[in-house]
C-alpha cells in the first residue's frame, strides 16, 4: 500500500484529520518543548505536537514532535492501515519489509526547499529554533530526528541516516556517530583519509518515510532514499543541493549544506544528550564538526524533532526492530511464530509461538536473544498470549515459567556504550557486552496436554467482543 502523504506537511494534515494533533503556542525552547513532548509521549493517547510562536522566533517557525510515537501514526507513516491492532500492523510491516524492493529517487527540476537561502557569510543557523530537549543537555540540538546525507566517493552510494546534530554558533554544528561502523562515519572517513573534508547535507523536516528509513539497519551500499521510496510505493523526489550536488528531498523543510571537517584534527565538545534509555551515556566528548556554508528552507519551516525519551516512550509506536527479529526467525526457518514485540523501548523482546516440538521455544529465544540490541530480557509465550500486551506477557511469566527451570542466561552478548548498567571503566575500553535472560513462559512442552486450561478469553475472542460491543465500552487503545 502506498503512503497517503508526500511530505511532512501532508502528514501533519492527516494527523490533524485523525484528531491526533495538538497545537501549542508560546512554549520555551529551553526545556519546555522537550518536557511537554515527554509528558505527551507518555500519556495514553500520545498526541503529536506542533509548536508555534516560540518565544524569540518569528511565528510560523514551527517544531513538530511525537511524529510516530503511537502505533496508529507509525502505521500511517509506513503506508499501512492505521486502524489495525498494533500487533497486526507490525505483522503487516514485517511482511512488507521482507518483500520490499528499493525504489530509486526521481530528480525533479524545482524544489520547495529552495524558497529561501542563506549562503556563505550570510549563513546564520541560529535563526531556526533549536530546543534544549532535556535538563542536562549540553546545548541546543537542531537535529534530533533529522537525516544526514553523504556520498561514498568511490561508489556514489548515498547514505541518509539519523545522527544527532548540536548547534555551535551561527555556522557550525557537530554530527554524532555512536560508533565507527555508522555508514556516515565510514563514508566521511574515506574523504578524511585523503585529507579532504566530506561534503554533507543535513535535512530537517523530512517526510516520515525517510524518518523511518533513516532508522532502519540497511546494508552497506544500500540507500535509505531508495528504502523510503519503497515505503512510499513511489519514488522520493529529490533535487541536487546547489553546493554539494547531494540528492535532497525536494519538499524538505530546512537543508544545511557544507563540509564535515577531518576528525579528530577538527572537533568540538559534543553533548551530553539524553538517550533512549532515559539516562546520559557520556559527558561531553569530541565530535566531528560541519561547517555550514549554505542553508535553504521553505517558508515557515517545520523542524521534525524526535528527542530520545525515558522508556516506554519511543520514536516509533510500532517496535520496528521486533519486526526485524520476526523476519530473522522466519529466515532461520523457525516455524509457527505468531508474533514478536518489544517493550521498554526495545529493551525487552517477546516472541509468541505455537509450540510444535521440544526445544522449539528455546530455538526462537536464542535467535531473538542474539539479535536483541542492548536488551537483557527475552520472553517466549504461547500463541494464546498477545506479545504486545505487557499485562498478558506478565500473566504468562507468572503462571507458566518456573524460575528454577525456565530461565537461561547468555553471557557476553550484544549491547552498546549507551547501556547504563555497564561500568564506565569497561565501556571506556570498549567492553560493551551484557547478558541476556531468556524466560521461557510457554507451557512446558511435555505438559501441553495436561496443563490447567486457561479460563481467560483468547486475544481473538476478546477482539470479537470488542468488535460487537466495543462501542459501548469506550476506546481500547
Ligand atoms: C531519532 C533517532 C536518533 C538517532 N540518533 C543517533 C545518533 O545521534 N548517532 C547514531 O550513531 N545513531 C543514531 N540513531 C540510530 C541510527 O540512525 C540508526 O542506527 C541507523 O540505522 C544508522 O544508519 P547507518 O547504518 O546508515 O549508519 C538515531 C536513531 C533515531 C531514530
Ligand atoms: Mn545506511
Amino acid at each position: 500500500m502506498a503512503v497517503e502523504y508526500d511530505d511532512l506537511r501532508d502528514f501533519i494534515e492527516l494527523v490533524e484529520k485523525r484528531g491526533d494533533l495538538r497545537k501549542i503556542e508560546g512554549a520555551a525552547l529551553e526545556h519546555e518543548i522537550g518536557a511537554i513532548t515527554e509528558v505527551a509521549a507518555g500519556s495514553e493517547h500520545r498526541p503529536a505536537l506542533l509548536f508555534d510562536k516560540i518565544p524569540g522566533y518569528p511565528a510560523g517557525h514551527r517544531i513538530f514532535t511525537n511524529t510516530t510515537v503511537s502505533a496508529s501514526r507509525a502505521a500511517l507513516a509506513l503506508g499501512l492501515d492505521a486502524d489495525l491492532s498494533p500487533l497486526q500492523a507490525l505483522q503487516a510491516w514485517k511482511s512488507k519489509r521482507t518483500e520490499i524492493k528499493p525504489i530509486a529517487p526521481e530528480t525533479v527540476g524545482s524544489a520547495a526547499f529552495l524558497e529561501n537561502a542563506m549562503v556563505g557569510e550570510a549563513v546564520d543557523i541560529t535563526t531556526f529554533p533549536a530546543p534544549i530537549w532535556h535538563h542536562g543537555d549540553g546545548g541546543p540540538y537542531i537535529g534530533s530526528g533529522s537525516v544526514v546525507l553523504t556520498r561514498d566517493p568511490d561508489t556514489g552510494w548515498v547514505n541518509c541516516s539519523i545522527y544527532r546534530v548540536q548547534v555551535h554558533g551561527h555556522n557550525r554544528v557537530t554530527v554524532q556517530f555512536d560508533h565507527n561502523g555508522r555508514h556516515g562515519a565510514m563514508i566521511s572517513r574515506k574523504y578524511w583519509d585523503r585529507g579532504e573534508p566530506c561534503p554533507i547535507a543535513i535535512v530537517h523536516g523530512e517526510d516520515p518515510s525517510l524518518f523511518v528509513a533513516g532508522f532502519e539497519y540497511l546494508p552497506e551500499g544500500a540507500s535509505e532514499l531508495d528504502f523510503a521510496g519503497a515505503i512510499r510505493g513511489r519514488p522520493l523526489q529529490v533535487h541536487p543541493g546547489p553546493l554539494t550536488g547531494l540528492p535532497i528531498p525536494a519538499k524538505a523543510e530546512i537543508v544545511f549544506e557544507g563540509y564535515l571537517q577531518p576528525f579528530p584534527a577538527v572537533s568540538l565538545p559534543e553533548g551530553p544528550f539524553g538517550e533512549f534509555t532515559g539516562y546520559y551515556a557520556a559527558d561531553k566528548r569530541p565530535a566531528p564538526v560541519m561547517t555550514v556554508e549554505a542553508v535553504h528552507h521553505r517558508n515557515d519551516p517545520i523542524l521534525l524533532g524526535s528527542p530520545p525519551l525515558k522508556p516506554p516512550r519511543f520514536h516509533f509506536g510500532l517496535p520496528l526492530r521486533a519486526a526485524g527479529i520476526w523476519g530473522n526467525l522466519e529466515a532461520a526457518g523457525v516455524a509457527d511464530i505468531v508474533g514478536a514485540w518489544q517493550h521498554v523501548s526495545q529493551l525487552m523482546t517477546v516472541i509468541a509461538l505455537k509450540q510444535r516440538y521440544a526445544g522449539h521455544a528455546k530455538r526462537a529465544g536464542l535467535i531473538a536473544a542474539a539479535n536483541s540490541y542492548m536488551g537483557r530480557i527475552v520472553v517466549l509465550v504461547d500463541d494464546d498470549v498477545d506479545p504486545s500486551s505487557l499485562a498478558d506477557v506478565m500473566w504468562a511469566v507468572t503462571t507458566r515459567a518456573e524460575p528454577s527451570e525456565d530461565v537461561d542466561i547468555i553471557r557476553n552478548a550484544w549491547s552498546s556504550s549507551l547501556d547504563p548498567r555497564i561500568p564506565a571503566a569497561a565501556r571506556d575500553i570498549g567492553l560493551t557486552s551484557n547478558s541476556k535472560m531468556i524466560i521461557d513462559a510457554c507451557i512446558p512442552f511435555q505438559h501441553l496436554e495436561s496443563y490447567p486450561r486457561a479460563s481467560a478469553l483468547t486475544p481473538g475472542q476478546a477482539e470479537e467482543v470488542r468488535r460487537k460491543w466495543g462501542h459501548l465500552l469506550g476506546p481500547n487503545r
